[in-house]
């Protein structure tokens, strides 16, 4: 049995005096502006957490990690943890010299000795450390498209760690956790790693974890960066906050870690074993598909289920840490219970909820059983992941000028307006332009600027539960696309292509433009002397020769009737 050893572990900063003087002088120094997965791995080198790595990996012990999980002097680390920055940056740095590291707010954390600077071999880190060279894979993904293509290495001197404002007492350092068990008498500690909210089958798992190594329970959920798309972490200590009170009373602690994951399964689930160690921990919980990426673009599973914890069984005595090993908890009707799924009684019934499932639910309002998590639960995740009909989304009308965009922007917002419910904000193409844009002209290059601020203001208004109505020409399929992005990371969004014919609008020439854009008095006039690129694929296409404005705008109702967007 692992004894534990809460001695401090070395930290990477200096004293507070030492600091105030190195701030001063590395004010000097070149600096780079650290991105936020580098924040979080600055925080756990710096505190201990990434004990006994003493800053970022240079390139020896980069390409040992990478081929067989140790550093050049033969230490188990199987996370290469690398800082990368852009070509142009590292052009102006040689070993040897010393780099101020700032957060994104320009405050300096640390300075880096550079010892080493190399251009990786990408292709070759995705197969090794993620298993494949592919994108469908968030840290493969990273690595391609967000990390720099330049690393530099180096030992750190630690000046202050990243400020934190948010649940500032449930965050602790290795140190302070270890001194926590220290001062609670607690000699056998087991965590639980997790980026998803806890349900009934988590809280079952756990309490049998610790009943099984007879040991206190860490609750150790990461509040860094976890997979894209996973439930935002507010929301998640609040629902872990209301757990709590489902443990008995002083055996059960919570504490968040500041991680930047990678999801790269049997790895990074040693790679957290490591951590936990680091952090006085002597149980760790590892589960089914431990940090499992999804599917590969085959639509398979990157990893087998159980590869996690068989690589971590093979090196927990070298870590110095115990497995738990837990099979997928499912509920069992019959029994009102929750059984490891390997010990559900012949016969019974099997009920279980995916994470899918869990936010089609949510997406629509439908029940969350009681078997499956707890109501305080439920009623958090309902207050972030509100029904679609009571979440924001843009209607974004684009079509030429004289088309009618502007006459059924305003019908609908009228309509919608009479529904109540929601604020509803109408961004018409003049009216926009008059106050948002008005330094602007209308060549690709004003116009995408134009376009992007209509999607700007309308992604904010989304994410803020409003109904955004845009009404700009947006002639180009690719400033579409990308509006289309920033919105959908919030809520819906419904491009109307408003398909009147250009011999149509100029018949009309509401505004007298097109005679003057015929005349040359005018240029760059879309549909004229300037290109309009029609949507292919737009969630709703209107023609308005011969239709009613007011149809027009129904058939929009209809479509967000259709979408779940608003209730009949
Ligand atoms: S864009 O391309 O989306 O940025 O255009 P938008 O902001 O919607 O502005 C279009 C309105 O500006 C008037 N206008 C012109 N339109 C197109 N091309 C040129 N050169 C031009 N010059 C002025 C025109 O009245 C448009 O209004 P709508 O409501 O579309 O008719």
């Amino acid at each position: 049995m692992s004894s534990p050893n809460l001695a401090p572990i070395p930290e990477l900063y200096v004293s507070y005096d030492s600091a105030q003087k190195l701030k001063h002088e590395a004010a000097a120094l070149i600096s780079w502006d650290l991105s936020p997965r580098q924040t979080c791995d600055l925080e756990l080198l710096m505190n201990g957490g990434f004990y006994p790595l003493k800053g970022f990996m240079g390139e020896a012990d980069y390409d040992g990690v990478v081929e067989n999980m140790r550093t050049a002097d033969g230490t188990l680390f199987p996370m290469p943890i690398t800082l990368d920055v852009s070509e142009k940056f590292a052009e102006g740095i040689e070993p040897g010299q010393d780099i101020a590291l700032r957060d994104q707010e320009g405050v300096i954390l640390a300075i880096l000795s550079v010892t080493d600077k190399w251009v990786p071999n990408k292709a070759n880190e995705a197969e090794k450390v993620f298993g494949a060279d592919d994108l469908a894979h968030p840290a493969v993904n990273y690595l391609h498209n967000t990390a720099g293509a330049v690393y530099l290495g180096g030992p750190l001197t630690g000046i202050q760690q990243p400020v934190h404002y948010d649940f500032k007492s449930r965050r602790d350092t290795p140190n302070e956790l270890r001194a926590f068990f220290r001062k609670m008498g607690w000699r056998k500690i087991v965590a639980f790693q997790t980026r998803n909210p806890l349900h009934r089958a988590h809280q079952e798992l756990t309490f049998r974890a610790a009943r099984e190594a007879q040991a206190n329970l860490l609750i150790q959920p990461v509040v860094g960066m976890t997979k894209p798309g996973d439930v935002d972490h507010f929301t998640r200590v609040r629902c872990y906050e209301a757990v709590l009170d489902k443990y008995p009373q002083s055996t059960t602690h919570l504490s968040l870690l500041n991680l930047a994951m990678r999801m790269a399964g049997p790895r990074e689930a040693l790679w957290h074993a490591i951590i936990r160690k680091n952090h006085g921990l002597t149980h760790f919980i590892v589960g089914r598909d431990h940090a499992g990426p999804g599917k590969n673009s085959q639509g398979k599973d990157f990893y087998g289920p159980y590869d996690a914890q068989e690589l971590v069984a093979k090196h927990q005595a070298e870590i110095g840490i115990e497995m738990v090993d837990f099979k997928q908890m499912v509920y069992v009707q019959e029994k009102s219970q929750y059984f490891p799924v390997d010990e559900v009684p012949e016969g019974s019934t099997v009920l279980d909820i995916s994470g899918t499932e869990l936010r089609r639910r949510l997406r629509e309002g439908l029940e969350i059983p009681d078997w499956f998590s707890f109501p305080e639960v439920v009623k958090e995740l309902r207050r972030t992941s509100p029904p679609r009909s009571k979440q924001g989304f843009t209607v974004f009308f684009t079509g030429l000028s004289g088309s009618g965009k502007s006459t059924i922007a305003n019908a609908l917002m009228v309509k919608l307006m009479e529904m109540g419910g929601r604020p509803v904000t109408l961004l018409d193409g003049d009216v926009v332009r008059k106050h948002l844009s008005s330094e602007l002209g209308f060549s690709k290059e004003h116009r995408d600027i134009n376009i992007r601020r209509i999607g700007y203001v309308a992604s904010e208004i989304t994410k803020n539960g409003g109904i955004a109505i845009c009404a700009p020409i947006a002639p180009y399929t690719s400033t579409r696309r990308s509006v289309r992005e920033m919105i959908e990371a919030f809520g819906a969004f419904i491009e109307v292509h408003v398909a009147t014919s250009i011999e149509e609008c100029e018949k009309r020439d509401r505004k007298g433009l097109y005679k003057l854009a015929r005349e040359g008095k005018i240029k760059e006039f879309t549909g004229i002397s300037d290109p309009y690129e029609a949507p292919e694929t737009p969630e709703l296409r209107v023609d308005t020769e011969g239709a009613e404005v007011d149809h027009c705008a129904h058939q929009v109702i209809l479509k967000l009737e259709a979408m779940g967007l608003i209730k009949a």
